[in-house]
């Protein structure tokens, strides 16, 4: 297939970037907001920022979001914190909290910029954890209410919702990224029941979304990202297949069919893992359905057979949310020849991520929103107040040529939300690791004067947004 012609990005297509709450906040303690597990973390990677203060953006809101309005942002995505709102999560809710969101979100609409809303981007409050966490449905109890809450109170104000964010990647990577806890001695066997709690939580939420406010629109946001197999091998190709039906099928099978994968449930079931299903949760799971599929991407996983004896993974001790573990007996995670890595070893891949549009589209036929993507990168403020990330560029531009493509290939895009509108504190590699359009003034221990620089970037994505076309 040959396309001299890429169609257009529709005219009403949501351009965005994207934050999460913990990252970009700050104001840890202020205004009644709870503690969660990250903020108390004592053995973050050497080196790294903890978040306490983060981009500051909860003092500086208002200047942010004049800026994103300066870019041209028709949405941003960003996550409101359980902790602001219902501090031990389930009990008192705080009138601060509720306050600064709105507060938020009129800036937002003020600026005729879209608030695409995670309800939760890895930031259980604390109290809960210690009541048993994800795995105790006391957790998913509380996630409803809070939901409730903020349906009531911004449901009329946001039209678009995400419940969790990259569920998946919480429970392959949680513990490596500190925002998964748990207890038992088991703790695969309690991660996937914690799974299963989270999915009952997500099929309430997105039911009660569509009583309380039809007009609008909810979808879950795992991070998705098609699995090749290493050669054209059968027992690679079964390896790869087994791989996306854990990593990637098993989330968006539920989320959007309300049935747990076959070949995930097979894997669950021959560990000994498969969760506690209750009276009831199956008919919870099948009563919801998204309105479309938000997923973040940042490049393809590749696996090959994984006899006894011969390691998981090339690259087991750098393992994170990109870089994937394998499975000795099942999958072996191996390193793709053909593609190049970002400065913190992450592959890059602009095709797969064509490929993985159609994978999704062709598999459930909703539309998609791309929630991240981005390049993560030692960015340097020069003289000028600007940062030359011409990488960046580079980065984002093959991504959205595949996107294009993608369109082109008949895929229904509705927006693409990169990897992050302002500078943040990475999961686990700290302040240095940046991806913003907009460069925040400060070092991982020195907080300088956290002033606002534009980028490079932020110029090129501008007359992207404004011409609604690839700068030339
Ligand atoms: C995703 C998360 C984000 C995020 C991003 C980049 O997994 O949803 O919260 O930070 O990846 O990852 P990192 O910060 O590790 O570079």
């Amino acid at each position: 297939m040959y396309h001299k012609e890429l169609k257009p990005f529709p005219q009403d297509f949501l351009w965005s970037a994207s934050t999460s709450a913990y990252q970009v906040e700050g104001a840890w303690d202020e205004d009644g907001r709870g503690p969660i597990a990250i903020d108390l973390k004592k053995d973050l990677p050497e080196g790294t920022s903890d978040y306490k203060v983060a981009a500051d953006q909860y003092h500086r809101y208002k200047e942010d979001i004049a800026l994103m309005a300066e870019l041209g942002f028709r949405a941003h995505r960003f996550s409101i914190a359980w902790s602001r709102i219902i501090p031990d999560g389930d009990g008192e809710i705080n009138p601060k909290g509720i306050e600064y969101y709105h507060n938020f979100i009129d800036e937002l609409l003020a600026q005729n910029i879209e608030p695409i809303v995670t309800m939760f981007h890895f930031d259980t409050p604390i109290a809960l954890d210690e009541k048993g966490g994800w795995a105790s449905r006391t957790t998913t109890d509380a996630f409803v209410r809070y939901a409730e809450v903020l349906f009531k109170e911004y449901g009329s104000k946001v039209k678009y919702w995400l419940t969790i964010n990259e569920q998946n990647m919480m429970i392959l990577h949680g513990h490596k990224l500190g925002i998964i806890t748990t207890t038992s001695d088991d703790p695969d066997k309690e991660l996937y029941q914690i799974n299963h709690n989270m999915f009952l939580a997500q099929a309430k939420t997105m039911a009660m979304l569509h009583q309380m406010h039809p007009e609008a629109k909810i979808g879950p946001a795992p991070n998705i990202s098609y699995v090749y197999p290493a050669s054209s091998k059968p027992e690679d190709v079964i390896a790869a297949d087994n791989y996306n039906a854990v990593r990637n099928w098993l989330y968006l099978d539920l989320a959007v069919r309300g049935e747990y994968n076959t070949l995930a449930w097979a894997y669950l079931e021959e560990h000994g893992w498969a969760p506690t299903i209750e009276e009831g949760d199956l008919e919870i799971l099948k009563s919801a359905r998204p309105d479309f599929i938000a997923f973040n991407y940042y490049n393809t996983t590749t696996m090959a057979d994984a006899p006894l004896g011969g390691g998981a993974s090339e690259r087991s001790e750098d393992a994170d949310q990109q870089i994937a573990e394998g499975e000795e007996g099942y999958f072996k995670a191996v390193s793709n020849p053909h593609l190049q890595m970002t400065d913190f070893g992450w592959e890059i891949d602009p095709v797969g991520m064509r490929m993985t549009y159609r994978a999704i589209w062709d598999r459930y036929r909703l539309p998609l929103i791309v929630t991240e993507n981005g390049l993560g990168a030692f960015d340097q403020l020069t003289d000028d107040g600007r940062v030359h990330d011409d990488y960046r560029i580079e980065y984002l531009r093959k991504h959205l040529e595949q996107t294009q493509e993608a369109i082109t290939d008949g895929v229904e895009i509705l927006g693409y939300s990169p990897w992050t509108a302002i500078d943040v504190v990475s999961t686990h590699q700290g302040v240095a690791k940046r991806y913003g359009f907009i460069y925040v003034n400060r070092d991982e221990f020195d907080l300088k004067d956290l002033a606002r620089y534009r980028k490079d970037s932020f110029f090129w994505y501008q007359q992207l947004i404004q011409t609604n076309e690839l700068p030339p």
